[in-house]
């Protein structure tokens, strides 16, 4: 892939003056629209990665960046400590929205899994009994919650959690899409296990869609142990797998909802935490927070992006775009197709490395050809466009990929 000067200086400058904490794709990007982002050198690309599913709203949605700069304009951050005429709207709008008592605003995806966590120990001590700094809190291998030192607690990925330790006890790790393990662990020490934080399908781990029964089965396990259920929802939620929240799929309601990403539709930071008042209510003042958690900018931005899901019918076009994406890739007969996975619009494509080139090769080369997807795990790329999409561009960027594909065959 060819970088222009301009393009190497904004590079040369992040790695010079920035942590090392990322290794970007070599692509600078300086506008966006839609389904599409542009270089600093005018180049266009269709963003396949939809900054991890928050940018579900396309880019730059006019309703959104309206709502942001009227409210800018207004005002801005008042602190927690008053009360502001936004706020109250919002949670009103939130609560009718996902049908949850109450709503905990934060502003990342991992503080608002940092709140569920705190809000599920509270319960466990207050509402289940369990004795004072004993309360379990069940996690899955594969998982990816965030990067606070409790978060990384629970992975199972070297690169999150290597030397960041010593790390939080009362943490509990069993192998994801497998129930029996759960049932075991809640039989064995049910009675000191507040919580099972799950996503529904685990991003970082590839897009890995459990099998069906799975979250419903785990469901019932927690009802029968008196544990409260924890969906992760923070890349799976706001319509990308074809409904609202991923776990509709199986009808279940969690306990505790955590929501991220496009809450915000990418505009501004804004996580949730969603339950009802039997849980919610076990956290009283004073004893959690957060600054900017539930600014006003935050809320009209989020409420405007959450209208523009129901607006636009961003769940059945995620549902109906997702089923042509995957099919057009199934048929796609090619020796670096391995498996095509995922569910709405998150999807997965597996690479079997071929020819000496990889799942790297094979981004760098939809990028040349105008289209931009980053590997996960080596051999998995993710492909997930902004839900606005149109059918058109999306059979056009089918088109880039399987052409970038071909083009590495020989
Ligand atoms: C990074 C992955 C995606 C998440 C789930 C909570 C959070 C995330 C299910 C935390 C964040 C991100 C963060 C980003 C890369 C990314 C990612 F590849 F690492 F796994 F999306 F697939 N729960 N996911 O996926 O939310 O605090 O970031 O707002 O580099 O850390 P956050």
């Amino acid at each position: 892939m060819k970088i222009s000067e301009k393009a190497k200086s904004f590079i040369e400058q992040e790695d010079r003056y920035g942590a090392h904490n990322y290794h970007p794709l070599e692509v600078v990007l300086s506008k966006g629209k839609g389904a599409y982002v542009w270089d600093v050198d005018g180049k266009r690309y269709f963003d396949f990665l939809s900054a991890y599913s928050a940018v579900n709203q396309g880019h730059c949605h006019p309703k959104i960046v309206e709502a942001l700069t009227t409210q800018a304009q207004q005002l801005c951050l008042t602190s927690r400590a008053f009360y502001n005429d936004k706020l109250g709207p919002y949670e009103e709008f939130i609560h009718n929205y996902f049908g949850y008592d109450k709503v905990l605003p934060m502003n990342s995806g991992a503080e608002a899994v940092e709140t569920a966590l705190k809000l599920s120990r509270r319960w466990g001590y207050i509402k289940k009994s369990i004795p004072e700094d004993k309360a379990l809190i069940i996690g899955c291998e594969g998982n990816f919650h965030g990067r606070t030192i409790s978060i990384v607690s629970l992975s199972t990925d070297p690169d999150s959690y290597a030397m960041y330790g010593p790390f939080t006890p009362g943490l509990v790790k069993i192998p994801y899409n497998n129930a029996e393990a759960l049932e075991k662990v809640l039989e064995e020490r049910g009675e000191h296990v507040a919580a099972f934080l799950v996503e529904p399908i685990q991003g970082e781990a590839g897009v890995f869609v459990p099998d069906e029964g799975y979250l419903k089965k785990c469901y019932e396990l927690c009802k029968k142990h008196n544990v409260l259920f924890v969906a992760d929802e923070v890349q799976t939620g706001i319509a990308r797998t074809g409904k609202m929240l991923c776990c509709d799929h199986e009808e279940i309601r969690p306990d505790i909802v955590i929501l991220g990403k496009a809450i915000s539709g990418g505009v501004l930071p804004v996580s949730a935490v969603l339950a009802d008042d039997h849980i919610m209510l076990t956290i009283k003042p004073g004893e959690h927070g957060s600054t900017f958690g539930g600014f006003p900018l935050a809320c009209q931005v989020a409420k405007a992006a959450l209208e523009v899901v129901t607006d636009e019918k961003l769940t059945e076009k995620a549902e109906y775009l997702g089923k042509i994406f995957r099919s057009e890739m199934k048929a796609f007969d090619s020796p670096f197709i391995e498996l095509v996975r995922g569910k709405g619009l998150l999807n997965a494509v597996v690479i079997k490395p071929s020819n000496g080139k990889e799942a790297w090769d094979v981004c760098l080369k939809m990028a040349e050809n105008g289209l931009i997807a980053k590997p996960t795990h080596k051999h998995i790329i993710r492909f997930a466009p902004p839900l606005v999409i149109t059918e058109e561009e999306l059979m056009e960027a089918i088109g880039i990929i399987k052409a970038s594909i071909k083009s590495l065959e020989n």
